[in-house]
């Protein structure tokens, strides 16, 4: 249990995903003494415990990919439109290899608390193993979607047969040969693994408690001559991105949906599903805070789903009810709702009748016994604050962040939480990460944090923290602006709802990548006015 002995780092950073990788590359090439700390056995994040068959990302290769490095870009190919998780884990790898990052890490460590020592102005990090290590700035780059939940289901630890989580994936992967599958969770992760189950179970039934709508990934092979464009201007096509809404180059449509003439809309709906989940999210730049163009965006989605499935009851069932088109996160499938067509595939709406217990056999429902041999849990995220709160974390004064957080999070551009000097969190509450392409938003939160560090240590800084006055004004204005949108009709894990006794206050800043990092770069422009730096 004791403090690993010498100097302590100059900075620890916890996770080693797109952010943190990122972060320990800039951190070591900036001459600082970095340490990387990363719960699982090896590098990818997201990408490392998420292997379930069907998982892929939602916004294309070329943009889901670093930009900090054009010999990288220029050099790396990735083979489909859209990757899925292998591939990003390959190349997550090939990034580690490359500029060989691996040896600042210590895999295997997952990170339970941390506190500071305000005297020392030292920061102490303890992992489950009861290894201790100090350093003077600690960076989470621990993840919004990495704290899995596990449903609260009566009898569910007596289940006897096989039981898998989506976001724990083993490794050796999984036969469903001949068995009864039953898959609980209509998000992202139930609705890209159900299909590849459905292929090869003998039965497969998806327990769905809230419907969700899912957009078909138009994936394909990149063509040569794409590669080589992309390859040309990439360079330009970064640019485009830096300062987007969602960090990729793509926008909504300038015209409002009920300015379009009626065909003109349709036609512009159809050429948005074409091109996926993203780019229907954003069709018209009002659909996602007028109602009314919401519910033109949402009426072509419905239709979408009806053509795909044979029985209409079962696509009443299918369609969402519950909350506008795209407040919830649009999901990406291949073949989601063709699959209820399949003879082996059936669908238990739990709004009709509820799960009352998991036996060792199977699932009894209100109506129903259904026989398992596996059990899938697809049931999502103590999302954007559940990483960081399940860590027990002490700032200045030994206060604690759960504590603190009791009545929702408060952050200064989600990096800076008052009373907790020193410490950043990436990709947090009051970003825009998870309505952005995450590996440009990490690039600018690493970038910016560690100019930050870089400033404290030229001007003999000793703790920099986020003035309360300035976290609760950004708080205030990331709800002012969720306000003015529909995101806050739904209850979603944007707003905390999916898991219980969460404060429901919505987390995410969504008016976008680009007014945040113009914000951002003001406040480091301007000698960081809202963080008490102290000598
Ligand atoms: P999500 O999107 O949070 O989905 C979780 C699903 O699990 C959702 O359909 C939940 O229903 C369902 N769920 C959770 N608990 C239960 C219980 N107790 N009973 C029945 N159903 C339950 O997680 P994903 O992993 O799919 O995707 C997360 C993000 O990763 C995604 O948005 C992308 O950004 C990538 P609910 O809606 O709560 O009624």
């Amino acid at each position: 249990m004791h403090p690993e002995q010498g100097s302590p780092f100059d900075v620890v950073i916890i996770g080693a995903g797109f952010a943190g990788l990122y972060g320990v590359h800039q951190a070591a090439k900036a001459g600082l003494n970095v340490l990387g700390l990363e719960a699982g056995e090896d590098v990818g994040g997201t990408w490392f415990w998420n292997r379930y068959p069907g998982a892929r990302c939602d916004v294309e290769s070329v943009d889901y990919s670093y930009s900090f490095d054009e010999e990288l870009q220029q050099s790396w190919t990735w083979t489909e439109r859209f990757a899925a998780q292998p591939e990003i884990l390959d190349y997550i790898n090939h990034v580690a290899d490359r500029f060989d990052l691996k040896r600042h890490y210590r895999f295997g460590q997952r990170v339970v608390g941390a506190s500071f020592d305000d005297a020392a102005a030292i920061w102490t990090v303890r992992t489950e193993r009861g290894d201790e290590f100090r350093s003077q700035f600690v960076i989470f780059a621990t993840g919004c979607l990495s704290a899995p939940i596990k449903p609260n289901i009566p009898g569910i630890e007596s289940f006897a047969g096989e039981e898998l989580f989506t976001a724990q994936w083993p490794e050796q992967g999984v036969s469903f040969e001949g068995k009864r599958v039953g898959v609980i969770g209509t998000g992202s992760s139930g609705i890209q693994v159900s299909p590849i189950i459905a292929r090869e179970a003998e039965a497969l039934t998806v327990f769905q408690r809230s419907a969700n709508f899912s957009v078909p990934v138009p994936n394909r092979p990149w063509t040569e001559q794409e590669q080589a464009d992309i390859r040309a201007t990439y360079r330009q096509r970064r640019e485009k991105s830096y300062y987007a809404g969602a960090a990729t180059p793509h926008a909504s449509l300038e015209t409002k949906a009920l300015d379009l003439a009626p065909a003109e809309r349709e036609a512009a709906m159809e050429d948005r599903w074409n091109g996926g989940g993203v780019l229907f999210n954003k069709v018209f730049p009002d659909q996602n805070s007028d109602i009314t163009a919401n519910q033109v965006v949402r009426e072509f989605a419905v239709a979408k789903i009806r053509a795909k499935v044979d029985d209409q009851a079962v696509a009443d069932d299918l369609i969402p009810y519950d909350h506008p088109i795209g407040t919830k996160r649009i999901c990406t499938d291949s073949g989601y709702y063709e699959m209820f067509n399949r003879p082996n595939v059936s669908l238990v709406n739990l709004r009709r009748e509820a799960i009352e217990e998991v036996t060792p056999t199977g699932i009894r429902t209100a109506e129903q016994f259904i026989e398992l041999d596996t059990l899938v849990y697809a049931t999502g995220f103590d999302a954007m604050t559940g990483a960081l709160l399940r860590i027990d974390l002490h700032g200045a004064d030994d206060a604690r962040l759960g504590d603190l957080w009791a009545d929702g999070p408060v952050t200064y551009l989600g990096f800076g939480i008052p009373g907790f000097p020193n410490m950043f969190s990436i990709n947090s509450v009051g970003t825009p990460s998870v309505m952005a392409n995450m590996v440009l938003h990490s690039e600018q939160q690493l970038d910016w944090v560690l100019a930050l560090v870089q400033h404290c240590r030229d001007k003999g800084i000793r703790t920099a923290a986020a003035r309360e006055e300035a976290a609760v004004k950004w708080t205030d204005h990331l709800l002012e602006v969720a306000e003015g949108t529909l995101f806050v009709k739904a209850n979603s894990w944007y707003m905390g709802a999916n898991v219980e006794g969460k404060k429901r206050v919505f987390m995410p800043y969504i008016g976008g990548f680009g007014n945040y990092r113009r914000y951002c770069d003001e406040e480091r422009d301007n000698g960081y006015p809202n963080f008490e730096l102290s000598v």
